[in-house]
């Protein structure tokens, strides 16, 4: 059975015609709770622990067994103990001389309390601050076989995997849907070790070389003075440096475009960005570049929603992935890879290769699939999971090895560095997020937080002491051997090679493959960026970057500004269009896919129970919308209104339906005057003319029937606008509604330049 049909199903167990449900239920979640009115007075079992990682072994000087069992330790019996386990029988009162007197120092347990709460905090990442990750599983296809060794490349192997998605700028508790490039990193916790494939929504970078990487940070983050803006590219410091660093030229402008504004996680694709180098059983060695392919397309924001969303649902992303997944609806993607000679140059059809802000177009490269990602299972914890999860591109197995690209040797270093200061110490791969699933006999010791107890006295290489192990392995036992690559002569330079001196040929192709849509978001994303820029010397800097990729985009950001466009400084490359880049065109699954149905006491009840029931069948998920909280109708045909008037908005919903006509406004709670009078009655409530206007404006389909289109004329909405669908029941009104979700947006809808 489809997984998400029947959590859908789920869905509708919980929510449907229970009285008691809040009129906030929160998709795949049960909705109603008992009311709780005290303390359970008897102790309970402790909620019992979800699967974890298994890890090295560690055992404890008294032969307790701990390891894999760890992460139960610190929850099992049905008391409250201290760090000790020593059993407390008060933890809300210091330790006083009389009620009324001082708190004594002996209070040990106020004291280590309080001593553990003052350390809870460790450092943010110093990029990729705010995330959200999930558990799930790869399994491979076995097409790799041929050009890599690895195990758990082979046919059908399974592997469990754990992603973390992230914006690169913004701090931890930033929004989520701010205009930036996403993290999209995967560990994979294979049977010859762990392999982290630690990549972005954005198949390229900002810069050629690793040492630039503080340079292109300081420059996107907040200004150091004020910190200000949060989270995004909208300032001078960053401009600055992209219009004076036009390396940087192609990740802008990938960014400006909508993969900046992800519709959900979900919905991204991921890339590896760097050329990696696979090794087959016989040594065979192959270039490749890898891909991670949604399931459900790629499918973006637009900029006006993505704005309304910080505010109104910051955790808009995590929020999705989070209900997807715990309702059921996993989400997929499959790794492709693009394979290329490893010849000497490292180059593809005049492409370098080693050069990291180039892609190679899928139709010179085909994609070709090599497994099935499936992510199932939310973190138990947050900190313990999402936060101390270490990714590191230096995390290879046998049969993955690196290319020379001079960005990739610099993350190398970097991704063990950065763990030292963020986790504390070199023990971090000992935490039950970052356990290898292989057997760990390392001679590393010690440390800060070493939680092993290692046996034996000869941690050392050779030794006789401990019968001369462990053993190093050969190549026909998994060892990881470096490919003996050769390596250039020549003197050492700091200087980059002369092929990564062209900066514009790769971004005109990238615009040259864009829907006129996609380029006049992308317009409208530069002349939102550069207008927050106080200096003109920087708008007029990144205009004439801007000429030199087009005209029509320069002249486009130009007329934004009220400023002249230049003239191109370098040829404009001729270049073949990339059809792939583009995310318009095609029809994608529908899966998962928010549907809001807002409707009234006197509404089309009957009709709203028929389309709920089969948006739940066709995999998305429905959320009744009333004037109020509470249940609509009474009996068998009852209905809970998942959300209100005041608590919806439009931008939490994909389509937007209407049964019957929405309450009046001036009998609607919450539209009053000053004094909390009733104003003058409106033609529609004000809040679902507002909700249908930003719907419409996002190209959102919208549907109505039973008299519902009454309140489109009074939200401006014209009726046979496209993707504006009125028939004679919910049913019709849903059919054409599903297929017009199936291309994402209303696409007609937005305005063009002729
Ligand atoms: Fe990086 C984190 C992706 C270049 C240094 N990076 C980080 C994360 C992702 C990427 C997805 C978050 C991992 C997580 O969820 O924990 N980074 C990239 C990609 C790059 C890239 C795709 C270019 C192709 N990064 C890059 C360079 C450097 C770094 C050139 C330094 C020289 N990146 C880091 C870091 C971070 C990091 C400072 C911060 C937290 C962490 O590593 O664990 O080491």
């Amino acid at each position: 059975a489809n997984p998400v049909k029947r959590a859908a199903k789920k869905i509708t167990e919980s929510l449907q015609g229970d009285a008691s449900a809040p009129a906030d239920g929160i998709p795949g979640r049960p909705g109603p709770q008992p009311p709780t009115v005290a303390e359970p007075a008897e102790p309970r079992e402790p909620l019992p622990p979800k699967p974890d990682q298994s890890g090295p072994d560690t055992v404890s000087p008294t032969g307790q067994p701990t390891g894999a069992d760890q992460a139960r330790v610190a929850q099992s019996g049905s008391y409250l103990t201290n760090a000790q386990g020593t059993r407390l029988y008060d933890t809300d009162h210091s330790l006083k001389a009389g009620p009324r007197g001082p708190v004594l120092l002996q209070d040990h347990h106020l004291r280590e309390k309080i001593m553990h709460f003052d350390h809870e905090r460790i450092p943010e990442r110093v990029v990729h601050a705010r995330g959200a990750g999930a558990h799930g599983v790869f399994r491979s296809y076995g097409t790799a076989s041929s050009v890599t060794k690895a195990g758990f490349l082979a046919p059908d192997v399974e592997t469990p995997v754990f992603v973390r998605f992230s914006t690169v700028v913004g701090s931890r508790g930033s929004a989520d849907t701010v205009r930036d490039t996403r993290g999209f990193a995967t560990k994979f916790y294979t049977s010859e070790g762990v392999f982290d494939l630690v990549g972005n929504n954005i198949p390229v970078f900002f810069i050629q070389d690793a040492i630039k990487f503080p340079d292109v940070v300081h420059a996107a983050k907040p200004h150091p003075d004020r910190e200000i803006p949060q989270a995004q590219s909208a300032h001078d410091t960053f401009w600055d440096f992209v219009s004076l660093h036009t390396e940087a030229t192609h990740h802008t402008l990938f960014f400006m475009g909508d993969r900046g504004i992800p519709r959900s996680y979900r919905m991204m694709e991921g890339f590896g960005v760097h050329t990696f180098r696979l090794v087959n059983a016989e040594g065979g060695t192959t270039l490749v570049k890898f891909h991670w392919k949604p399931k459900l397309g790629v499918h973006s924001l637009v900029w006006d929603e993505a704005q309304l969303i910080n505010g109104i649902d910051p955790d808009f992303h995590r929020r999705d992935l989070a209900d997807a997944i715990e309702s059921g609806a996993y989400p997929q993607w499959e790794l492709g890879i693009q394979t290329f000679p490893d010849t000497p140059d490292q180059t593809f059809e005049g492409i370098d290769l080693l050069d990291p802000t180039n892609i190679v177009p899928e139709e010179l490269a085909p994609v070709q699939p090599i497994g099935l990602m499936t992510l199932d299972r939310n973190p138990s914890n947050f900190f313990a999971e999402t936060e101390q999860v270490a990714f590191h591109v230096g995390h290879l197995v046998p049969g993955i090895d690196v290319t020379d690209d001079p960005l990739l040797a610099g993350r190398l270093f970097s991704y063990l560095d950065t763990q030292i200061t963020r986790l504390g110490g070199p023990n971090f791969p000992q935490l039950p997020i970052n356990r290898p699933h292989a057997p760990v006999n390392d001679m590393l010791r010690d440390g800060m937080h070493q939680t092993a107890v290692h046996r034996g006295v000869a941690p050392y290489r050779p030794n006789s002491l401990d019968g001369g192990c462990p053993f190093t392995a050969g190549a026909d036992m998994s060892a990881y051997i470096e490919t003996p690559v050769r390596v250039p002569e020549g003197s050492k330079v700091r200087e980059a090679p002369e092929s990564f001196a062209d900066h514009f040929s790769q971004p005109r192709r990238f615009w040259l493959s864009m829907s006129p849509v996609e380029r006049e978001h992308i317009i409208g994303a530069y002349t939102f960026e550069l207008g927050k820029c106080y200096e003109e010397a920087i708008r007029v800097r990144t205009l004439q970057v801007l000429a030199n990729i087009d005209p029509e985009l320069c002249a486009g950001v130009a007329e934004g500004l009220g400023l002249s466009a230049p003239e191109p400084t370098v040829p404009l490359a001729d270049v073949e269009p990339s059809p792939a880049l583009s995310q318009i065109g095609g029809t994608w699954p529908v899966d998962g896919r928010v549907i809001g149905i807002l409707t009234a006491p006197d509404g089309d009840l009957d009709g709203v129970h028929a389309v709920r029931d089969a948006v739940l069948e066709a995999g998305m998920v429905p959320l009744v919308v009333a004037p109020t909280g509470g249940t609509l109708g009474s009996g068998a045909g009852a209905l809970t209104a998942q959300r209100s008037y005041v608590t919806a908005r439009s931008v939490e919903f994909d389509a937007v339906l209407l049964a019957g006509p929405p309450a009046v406004g001036g009998d609607g709670p919450g539209v009053r005057d000053g004094r909390g009078a009733p104003a003058a009655p409106v033609p529609a409530d004000p809040r679902v003319g507002q909700l249908l206007a930003e719907a419409f404006r996002h190209g959102k389909a919208i549907g109505a029937w039973a008299g519902g289109e009454t309140a489109l004329a009074a939200a401006g909405v014209p009726a046979d606008a496209p993707g504006v669908v009125v028939a004679d029941s919910g049913s019709a009104v849903l059919e054409r509604v599903r297929a017009l979700l199936g291309s994402h947006r209303v696409w007609e809808r937005f305005t063009t330049r002729p």
